[in-house]
């Protein structure tokens, strides 16, 4: 028997990258009846190896670390999530609602803030108030080929999952990753199939050069929903608040202008943003809103 990760899965077909090489691979009939489904991401044993024709059987699902429902991918161990400095125009509320998420599920975050070619003041504001709330924050311009140096330092192991707004640059960024030949065969492969939306989801690239690094392209940004969190609990996903949320005068603080609340401090000090703060209200008064009609 020999371990794998599976790097792409279409129509009960997968394929499994190992130390051999990348074998063909169906599922046992038992993960069918459990409805628990191999994704691309797991890592798998196979067994019923058949060396000649690279065919084998996954046998064995190892536990998932994460998962995502769009792209469906397992064992993420990061999100590059790009954003354009101008155009098309940041949507910061997008970007905090997945910083949430994100923290929600425990995966890091990178925020890559590309076309730095357009306006590079508003690229390092972004990355002014960023950097502090982001395993790592990076300005990239794809077309000037600015910053990619650094992109690589962050992705060169593991899983990355490249998300965000449509335009912002995703593609073409992947297309630095990966190289020319990964882009055309992927481009390639595109056509041939049926179903675009299944296909762009299926498969997970190996980073040209690195043992162990993957990324994985996806189109818009419809990654989450800000569903799993109660409005009271949402400053403990803002890393702006830890370790000081229960300086605050009344223990239950929502930390939206209640008298005597750390973020006043946060503010003046510059500690937190003030447009980010007023995002973070926003966004708990549009929680509260969700779970007043939940309870009626
Ligand atoms: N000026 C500038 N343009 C860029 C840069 N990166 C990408 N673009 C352009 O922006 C447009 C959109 O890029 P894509 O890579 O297709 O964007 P995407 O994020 O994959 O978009 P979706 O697939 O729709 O989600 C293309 O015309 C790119 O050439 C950059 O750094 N600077
Ligand atoms: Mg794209
Ligand atoms: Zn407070």
């Amino acid at each position: 028997m020999i371990n794998g990760v599976i790097i792409k899965g279409i129509g009960g077909l997968y394929s499994v990258k190992t130390a051999e090489g990348i074998y063909s691979c169906n599922a046992r009939g038992i993960f069918r009846k459990d409805s628990f489904k191999p994704m691309i991401g797991d890592f798998v044993k196979l067994g019923e190896l058949n060396r000649s024709e690279m065919s084998a059987v996954i046998d064995e699902i190892l536990p998932r670390k994460n998962s995502l429902i769009r792209p469906a991918v397992s064992n993420v161990d990061r999100i590059v999530l790009v954003i354009a400095s101008t155009a098309p125009a940041p949507d910061l509320l997008l970007v905090d609602k997945l910083l949430v998420s994100a923290n929600i599920k425990e995966i890091p975050v990178v925020l890559v803030v590309n076309k730095s070619d357009q306006d590079n003041a508003v690229a390092e504001n972004i990355y002014r108030v960023y950097s502090k709330c982001v395993e790592k924050c990076i300005m990239t311009s794809a077309i000037e080929k600015k910053g990619i140096d650094s992109l690589f330092e962050c992705i060169g192991s593991g899983i990355s999952v490249l998300v965000g707004q449509s335009g912002a640059g995703k593609t073409t960024l992947s297309g630095i990753i990966l190289g020319d030949s990964e882009l055309k065969t992927g481009t390639l492969s595109k056509k041939t199939e049926r179903g675009k939306h299944t296909t762009r989801h299926s498969e997970i690239f190996p980073i040209p050069g690195y043992d162990d690094a993957y990324i994985i392209d996806s189109p818009g940004f419809s990654l989450f929903d800000l569903t799993d969190t109660e409005s009271g609990e949402l400053h403990c996903f803002y890393p702006e608040f830890s370790n000081c949320s229960d300086l605050c005068r009344f223990i239950d603080c929502s930390h939206t202008g209640e008298p005597g609340c750390v973020v006043d401090g946060l503010l003046s000090s510059g500690k937190f943003d003030k447009d980010r703060y007023a995002r973070y209200v926003f966004l708990y008064k549009e929680l509260k809103e969700k779970e007043k009609n939940k309870y009626k």
